[in-house]
């Protein structure tokens, strides 16, 4: 197998508020001595995540570039990969050569995962807030992500949260493939955390690592106020027009 020279692309993604910036923030800081990090963040409208990570004085400002997507974020993580691409490439053009760069999902999908064009490995991170059963109900992200990342584990206790059960179920539905439980608070799951980025990025640059594709997202549909929709292709359901509106749209799952 080649060397690879290029840096490895690691997406984040998850629904909000799972703790996917945070999980960035964490890395920076705790790889920025051995790695050269970069970080793409995707929002609808703002580049509120990237100010949050450059607030978080972990890595270089510039080294944080936002894409505002304008529509759906799953979208341009996976359909329209273009300004995510772009963006990497600037970035690295800028202030490379990078050693990882970090590509964080926005939007609310459950389902949406990273396509395969765009990163060479994805984690997925649910949170114990979200819910036990969360793991149980599944997806392309739960069952086909490089890694599964069950967060804030320290939360478990507040919101009635079985983590052992949780875990369980997370990894009953990933034939093998690894899953964390995680907390930043408990340094052992950081520990173990760290040493799956460091893995991946050894197995990039030996050529041995090769995109796997979780899978299209579930069937959803964007509700608008005409109630106007048609099919896309994957059961995937856009407003009629070009009424793809997101100031006030709903997700079904
Ligand atoms: N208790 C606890 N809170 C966390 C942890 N990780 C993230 N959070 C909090 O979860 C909230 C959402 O985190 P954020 O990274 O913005 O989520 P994102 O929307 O997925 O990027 C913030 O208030 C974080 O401080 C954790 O390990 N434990
Ligand atoms: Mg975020």
């Amino acid at each position: 197998m080649p060397e690879t020279t290029r840096e490895l692309r690691l997406g984040i993604c998850g629904p909000v508020g799972t703790g996917k910036s945070s999980l960035i923030m964490l890395l920076c800081a705790r790889l920025g001595d051995e790695l050269e990090i970069g970080v793409v963040t995707n929002d609808i409208y703002t580049d509120e995540d990237a100010r949050m990570i450059r607030a978080a004085g972990v890595l270089d400002p510039s080294r944080i570039v936002a894409v505002e997507t304008g529509a759906c974020p799953h979208t341009a993580i996976r359909d329209d990969i273009t300004a995510n691409l772009l963006a990497v490439e600037d970035l690295v053009a800028a202030r490379g050569p990078l050693d990882v760069v970090l590509v964080e999902s926005g939007g609310d999908n459950l389902t949406a995962t990273f396509s395969p064009a765009l990163v060479d490995a994805q984690i997925f991170v649910i949170d114990v807030a979200g819910g036990g059963d969360v793991a149980r109900k599944g997806g392309p992200g739960i069952e086909r992500a490089d890694l599964l990342v069950v967060n804030k584990t320290d939360l478990a206790p507040y919101v009635g949260v079985d983590v052992d059960e949780m875990r369980a179920d997370a990894v009953a539905a990933r034939d093998g493939r690894p899953v964390v439980a995680l907390s930043r608070h408990d340094p052992h799951s950081v520990a173990v955390l760290l040493e799956w980025v460091r893995s991946q990025v050894a197995r990039h640059r030996s050529g041995r690592l090769v995109p796997v594709d979780p899978g299209p997202m579930a069937p959803h549909f964007h509700a608008v106020e005409n109630g106007h929709f048609h099919a896309g292709e994957n059961g995937h359901f856009h407003a009629g027009e070009n009424g793809h509106s997101h100031d006030d749209h709903a997700h079904a799952h």
